[in-house]
């Protein structure tokens, strides 16, 4: 056996959806910030999380983060969140599976009945409280970064659709959020092939019609998630789907689409403080999602959400590049 690179991780999942989370072997990221950090893996090494995210160590739904030391004197623990397409500035899902690995595995003591872990991210620094049984993490609840409608029924015209109407939200990431019977479509796994051509076109076309900026960081921006609503089996749940760029579903509700799903609900009067929305993910997972306070971006009205989800280690693992391996940076098929 012969290594260039060794990595560690400790792979888990959310609901359903993978979160491999990288505990060595990529080093200290350069930059004063998370946000800077993963704008410089993307610009310099970006053959490190292709390398740990697309095949064949990977597959086109693979997400994970790479733990780092925070920047953020408050936080605990630093994050650089990390999937196919590239680095986001939020992931709900990657920060609750980041903090069963962490805690379960002793990276940092935890305590019963809730250990509370604060983690640096690109979008903000954002706090999770475990809720610690034994030696278990029983589930993790999120208090995101402050979450907004950016946009409320934009009307889009998107290519062999005609016009939709839309609504965009901040929740960590930009996301079009439509329902999917307004395309013809329902959140079933059986329409995934269609739901995630349809939120590819859709993705595309908000893009290019409209602004889409954080009004604080302008680094943030764009749309590579579309939410597609539908109708929940389950009286008191609602369901959705998060189509992601380059082209796959969320397994899990999406914590990061979860706020900006109440974000929106919450400006047009549908959703108050403190009223649980239990938000199901296309195979049946969930979230439960709170709105604990309101606030101000920039201009925009918006709330602090709390999401609660759980994660389960499913591997502590060893990744090798071998010099001689002929895809040093991974590949994607079919994408
Ligand atoms: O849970 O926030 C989330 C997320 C973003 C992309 C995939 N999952």
């Amino acid at each position: 056996m012969r290594a260039r690179r060794v990595f560690t991780a400790v792979d888990t999942h959310t609901e359903g959806m993978p979160a491999r989370v990288i505990t060595s072997g990529v080093g200290v990221l350069p930059g004063g910030t998370m946000l800077e950090r993963a704008g410089w893996l993307v610009a310099n090494r970006d053959d490190l999380r292709t390398l740990l995210m697309c095949e064949p160590r990977g597959h086109s739904a693979m997400s994970g983060s790479i733990l780092q030391p925070p920047a953020d004197p408050r936080a605990d623990i630093g994050v650089v969140f990390i999937e196919v397409s590239g680095c986001l500035p939020m992931c709900g899902h990657g920060a609750i599976g980041t903090a069963v690995a962490v805690l379960e595995t002793g990276m940092v003591e935890m305590e019963e009945p809730i250990t509370t872990l604060r983690m640096d991210t690109p979008a903000g620094l954002v706090e999770a409280q475990a809720q610690v049984q034994g030696d278990r993490v029983s589930a993790v609840r999120l208090r995101n970064v402050a979450s907004f409608l950016a946009h409320r029924d934009a009307k889009v015209q998107v290519e062999g659709m005609g016009t939709l109407e839309l609504d965009v939200a901040y929740g960590g990431n930009f996301y079009a959020i439509l329902p999917a019977a307004q395309i013809g479509l329902e959140v079933t796994p059986a329409s995934s092939g269609e739901l995630i051509s349809a939120g590819l076109r859709i993705m595309a076309a908000v893009n290019e019609q409209l602004e889409l900026t954080h009004p604080l960081e302008p680094a943030i921006g764009g749309c590579r998630h579309v939410m597609l609503t539908g109708r929940s089996p389950n009286p008191g749940a609602s369901r959705s789907t998060v189509v992601i760029h380059p082209g796959w579903l969320d397994r899990s509700p999406c914590g990061t689409g979860t706020s900006a799903r109440m974000a929106a609900l919450h400006s047009r009067g549908l959703l108050d403080l403190g009223t649980p929305f239990v938000h199901e993910s296309i195979i049946g997972s969930r979230f439960v999602g709170r709105l604990e306070a309101t606030t101000t971006v920039g201009s925009h009205e918006a709330v602090i959400p709390t999401i609660t989800g759980r994660a389960w280690i499913s591997g502590l693992n060893q990744y090798l590049l071998d010099p001689t391996d002929p895809f040093p940076a991974g590949f994607l098929l079919g994408s």
